[in-house]
């Protein structure tokens, strides 16, 4: 039946907390995976964001700090970043909600009760109790061949975890193709350096072989700010004539994830990455080119999402998903999320975790369903404010759409 203007917060918030989420982007890993799964305390407070925070707050030499051991550089973070300051950066809180999430008490501050209680769990029990929080129909993973540790897992071709989903990242493919080519030589694809029709046809077989092995969601790459198609660059001719083509006839999207300034700080490893402005033009120029392929498409700059949201209002085989990583902020998700859903109503993903450690699930859609549950309940109230109606049912299904369910439905698709 119909809610009562007085009566929209509340069964928004209901069908936010109680909606089972699909999380369109990954770092974590199910079981078969071992060590590359990340959970736990110490996981958590090494995430690299945390680091990055950290050594704002110290003179320490970089070199100096990466000698630490893990539990030693977590005891240098929980320091400086929770016990000296207080936890109000976004990675910083999310700890704190973990911590209450899973039933341990923030306020006593006892980092070592906390490691007892991680160190009490059973990883198989864990991811269960962690998906079950945080309320996860399925997660998809970021897989990359070119990584030794995790290829060498995929060509044992166990059997995997239904909750775990997987993307072919290749990356290396485009962003290195200099090393890589060499790696699939050793792997037995007839490519050469020079990208001649043979290496483009070796190429796919490449791709194709993986799409067996992995039946990846979609293949995705993260690209740098000047990332130009079309252009004479190995990126531009590998994505035209080898991505898109596959993508096309294996039915599987291409995620393009840009925006990413790769190791701006190198002495920060992992967390030395920053951000630049991206070309809109050409997100436009391949969505216009390729209409029969499927584009989901995030990007890392701010200053990109608005021109972002217009290029899809333009092209509906563009997807646009989350907030990315330095806009995964409650302020920034709250505006890009109210300029998504002005402009494109209900036809995108408004978010995605990025988790690289599994516990990670918890605070991060915490956060985010907070945000979006009031700009949702904003969105209904202006509407019933001029004499609409919405039902119970009809938020529910809306709510669906927004996490995961929409996205289900442009991946069926044929344009
Ligand atoms: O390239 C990516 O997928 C990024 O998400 C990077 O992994 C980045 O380090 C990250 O974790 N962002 O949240
Ligand atoms: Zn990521």
């Amino acid at each position: 039946m119909n809610i009562r203007k007085e009566d929209v917060s509340k069964a928004v918030k209901k069908a936010i907390d109680e909606v089972q989420i699909i999380d369109l982007h990954t770092h974590i890993f199910d079981l078969r995976f071992k060590d590359l799964l990340l959970w736990g305390i110490d996981d958590l407070l090494t995430y690299h964001y945390l680091i990055a925070e950290v050594m704002r707050f110290s003179d320490m030499p970089y070199d100096e700090f990466w000698k630490m051991t893990k539990t030693e550089q977590a005891n240098f973070i929980w320091k400086k970043l929770f016990i000296e300051n207080s936890p109000i950066s976004e990675a910083a809180r999310g700890v704190v909600t973990v911590l209450k999430s899973v039933g341990l008490d923030p306020a006593i501050r006892d980092l070592e009760s906390y490691r007892k209680f991680f160190a009490s769990k059973k990883v198989d029990e864990y991811v269960d109790l962690v998906f079950k929080i945080a309320k996860i129909k399925y997660v998809i993973m970021t897989n990359d061949p070119f990584v030794e540790d995790e290829r060498k897992i995929w060509i044992k071709n166990e059997k995997g975890d239904a909750r775990f989903k997987s993307a072919l990242r290749i990356d290396p493919l485009l962003v290195k193709w200099s090393s890589s080519y060499l790696k699939l030589k050793e792997w037995g694809y007839n490519v050469e350096e020079k990208l001649t029709e043979k290496t483009f046809s070796e190429i796919k077989r490449f791709l194709v072989d993986w799409i067996d092995r992995m039946n990846p969601v979609y293949m995705a790459a993260s690209l740098p700010p000047e990332f130009k198609v079309p252009a004479d660059t190995e990126t531009a001719l590998i994505i035209e004539n080898a991505i898109i083509p596959v993508s096309y006839e294996r039915n599987v999207p291409f995620a393009m994830m840009i925006g990413a300034k790769r190791l701006s700080n190198p002495q920060l490893k992992l967390a030395g990455d920053s951000v630049g402005k991206a070309d809109i033009n050409t997100i436009e120029y391949m969505a216009r080119m390729y209409p029969h392929n499927k584009f989901l498409i995030t990007m890392l700059s701010k200053e990109n999402q608005h021109e972002l949201v217009v290029a899809a209002r333009k092209f509906r085989n563009i997807h646009i998903f989350g907030c990315w990583w330095f806009l995964n902020n409650p302020s920034v998700v709250d505006e890009i999320t109210r300029e998504r859903m002005e402009m494109l109503g209900l036809s995108f993903t408004p978010q995605h975790s990025d988790a690289r450690v599994l516990d990670q699930l918890i605070y991060k859609w915490d956060h985010s369903k907070k945000v979006i549950e009031k700009v949702l309940t904003d969105k209904y109230s202006d509407i019933l404010e001029d004499g609409w109606t919405v039902t119970d049912d009809e938020i529910k299904r809306d709510v669906e759409k927004l996490f995961g369910g929409e996205f289900e439905e442009f991946l069926k698709r044929k344009f």
